[in-house]
């Protein structure tokens, strides 16, 4: 790959520098400064092959995609210098304009399609609470870094009682530009709901467990990523400088800041831990809710982009005491995913897989609970 390439880059849109330009002029709380930072930020792919991911493991980056064998990263331009320096050919991308509609600046800058914004999904989560008020309990567990409402949604039958029933919770969007990892826990609360009526095992599911469906962790980044920066990852933690932004899945406890691979203790980094454990409310809320569940036995983190099913830890490539329960786990739901509609869901242990992580949800899960706990990454 030839690195002249680079330049290529550089040649942004008409249409975007249009909408700049009208952003500028149009929405008076944004500075220039907090636009045009994400904006030094590339997307570029390399080809999956062990040789440049044994490399890139040794350092701290910001993983957008896994697909068809090419491994997508958003970069700064230190850390392109550093793709460089490392020998790895990588090739820039476009990944909007590869999109089928041609309005996608009309999309990421109005409306986020079909996808929820935070209004819409809080106004989706209190009419499915009202309308079926004896297996469902919305509660809020505490308020983000700006002030929106992190939503917590019971199914059991009795929701208003802590019945000594196994609790489940699934979780979505800790990060801001993972879109899909809102709707599918959103869907399945739906899923729950409207089938408990017409289906015997679905109900005995909801009447023998309680359900936690908490779809939206970070809900300033999401609607950052819809209305100004599709790429954004962290929350909105104002760090000074100009600079934003923890990564919430690097921000839980265990084993939090052990090396500076799987994290980074710089804030200008996407995967920025943050100053300490649970630092963040939005983190703060997901460890709360914990406190007060301890019938909790099992965790689900939707994240994407990938096609993959991953279990503890992430922290180290060692398997955890739990390994062969978790593997026994995560193979049965890919089996069980694959019988729907022949999606194949690789699986196996984070830490072994792509990359480190410190100070995810589900090591913290695991490591200071001992519940089974699995991020699933949902596919583009
Ligand atoms: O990096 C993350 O936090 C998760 N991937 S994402 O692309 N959605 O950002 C993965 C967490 C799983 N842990 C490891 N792969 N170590
Ligand atoms: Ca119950
Ligand atoms: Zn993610």
């Amino acid at each position: 790959m030839d690195k002249n390439k680079i330049s290529s880059v550089f040649k942004i849109p008409t249409c975007f520098l249009l909408g700049i330009l009208l952003s500028l002029i149009f929405i008076k709380p944004l500075t220039a400064e907090t636009f045009s930072l994400p904006g030094d930020y590339l997307v570029i792919s390399i080809p999956k092959k062990t040789e440049y991911l044994t490399r890139l493991r040794q350092y701290p980056l910001d993983y957008l995609m896994e697909w068809n064998d090419q491994i997508y990263l958003v970069v700064s331009p230190a850390e392109l210098q550093l793709l460089q320096e490392l020998n790895i050919p990588y090739a820039p991308e476009n990944l909007e304009s590869r999109e089928s509609t041609p309005d996608s600046f009309t999309i990421q800058t109005s409306l986020n399609g079909a996808y929820h914004s935070y209004a819409e999904l809080e106004t989706e989560l209190f009419t499915l609470e009202k309308a079926n008020l004896e297996i469902c309990r919305l509660e809020n567990l505490g308020q983000s870094v700006e002030g929106r409402n992190i939503y917590a949604l019971k199914i059991s039958d009795n929701p208003y009682l802590e019945e000594n029933e196994p609790g489940i919770v699934f979780l979505g969007c800790h990060h801001a530009r993972e879109w899909i990892s809102v709707e599918v826990p959103l869907l399945l609360a739906k899923y729950l709901v409207e089938n408990y009526n017409l289906d015997s095992s679905i109900q005995n599911l909801v009447n023998q467990s309680e359900i936690w469906i908490i779809p939206l962790v970070n809900p300033d980044g999401l609607e950052f990523s819809i209305y100004f920066y599709r790429y954004w990852r962290k929350n909105r933690r104002n760090l000074g400088h100009g600079l934003f932004g923890v990564d919430l899945n690097r921000n839980y406890s265990y084993q939090w800041g052990l090396d500076n691979i799987g994290s980074s203790p710089d804030p200008s980094s996407n995967v920025y831990r943050g100053t300490s454990p649970f630092s963040e409310p939005e983190t703060r809320a997901i460890q709360t809710f914990m406190e007060l569940h301890p019938n909790i036995k099992a965790l689900i983190s939707y994240h994407s982009y990938g096609q993959v099913i991953l279990y503890p830890w992430g922290y180290t490539d060692e398997p955890s005491p739990q390994d062969d329960l978790l593997s026994f786990l995560a193979s049965s739901m890919s089996q069980k995913m694959e019988a729907v509609d022949g999606s194949k869901y690789t699986f196996g242990q984070s830490g072994a897989s792509l990359y480190l992580t410190n100070g995810d949800t589900t090591d913290w899960a695991l490591g200071v609970y001992g519940i089974p706990a699995f991020t699933i990454e949902l596919p583009p």
